[in-house]
């Protein structure tokens, strides 16, 4: 067995608070994508109230990166918008999907938390599309492409009788969802015991669509938050061909370990390069942005050769 599946870059952290030219508290949580042969990131920042805002920072590597002087999204002023997202939009995803680029992310209000999609075609502008749950529901991801003819969906709905599990879900348009099913759940007395949650948008690799969430396990020294990889079948994902048993990333590094959530690796984001590897991002204790690679055929075989059921 392999011993490391994600090889740290030496930079980290990549992006940190001190690195933002308007006042954060932190920068985490990151979704990135390539746009016209450059990476974006879109971070969530704490501000000193407590509430986020989403930034934004460019980079022509995948590793440094610079922030752009303005945040790119607050909380809605729009009528439409703002009484669910009055408190925080925090946790950004970004799809590439038929020619643009959907952002979704966590919507924080007096209502609960649910998940608001918007789209940029340019990342100078955005617009909201859409709120796509109800609360409480959060850690979504969008599928890169069509499957079956529908846009698909991961996330993770939360529950008091069941353990925070992910869930599937389908649409003909991106705003309307339905045909919903639970498809994976924690583990009893494993790493990701306790609850778990989409990461990053689903990778199309030949074997599957390669999907790297998040799993909690309780301590008595509070919550430890790690990084597992699963693998949905392509025609249908919501059937799992393989849960890796074992994590792929956990808390090590000290700005992983202490920061304003400690013992956190959380990631929203990671992006398949042409020579089969992956950049993956990840916040580290909800303040700050590191990053890493791993071999795209070797995170598919740990699904498919140390598996555990699904369900
Ligand atoms: C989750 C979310 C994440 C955060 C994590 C660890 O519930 O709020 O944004 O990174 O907790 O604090």
């Amino acid at each position: 067995m392999k011993k490391e599946f994600v090889t740290r870059c030496e930079g980290n952290p990549i992006l940190t608070k001190d690195d933002i030219p308007y006042k954060v508290e932190t920068v985490h949580n990151a979704g990135v994508t390539k746009f016209d042969g450059r990476y974006i990131m879109l971070f969530r920042a704490h501000l000193d109230t407590g509430r986020s805002i989403i930034g934004a920072a460019v980079s022509e590597d995948g590793f440094n990166f610079k922030a752009r002087p303005e945040p790119f999204m607050v909380p809605s002023k729009e009528r439409e918008f703002c009484e669910y997202e009055e408190y925080s939009v925090e946790d950004p995803r970004i799809t590439p999907l038929e020619g643009a680029y959907y952002i979704t992310y966590s919507a924080y209000s007096r209502h609960g938390i649910r998940t608001g999609l918007a789209k940029t075609l340019d990342f100078e502008s955005v617009e909201r599309v859409a709120f796509i749950t109800q609360a409480d529901c959060r850690n979504t991801v969008i599928f890169p492409e069509k499957i079956n003819g529908r846009y698909a969906r991961l996330d993770r709905p939360h529950s008091d009788m069941n353990p925070w599990s992910i869930w599937i879900s389908y649409s003909p348009d991106l705003r309307h969802w339905g045909d919903s099913k639970l498809v994976m759940k924690p583990a009893a007395y494993h790493w990701d015991a306790m609850k778990i949650g989409p990461g990053a948008p689903p990778i199309r690799t030949d074997k599957g669509w390669l999907s790297i969430y998040h799993g909690v396990f309780p301590t008595m020294d509070g919550h430890v938050y790690r990084l597992g990889v699963a693998l949905h079948k392509l025609n249908d994902p919501a059937v799992i061909l393989g849960v890796a048993d074992r994590w792929i990333l956990q808390p090590e590094d000290k700005w992983e370990v202490v920061g304003y959530v400690h013992n956190v690796v959380f990631t929203c984001g990671a992006v398949p390069e042409e020579d089969g590897t992956l950049k993956l991002y990840w916040g580290g204790a909800d303040k700050v942005m590191c990053a890493g690679t791993a071999v795209i055929d070797e995170l598919v075989e740990l699904c498919l050769t140390d598996s555990r059921p699904p369900i």
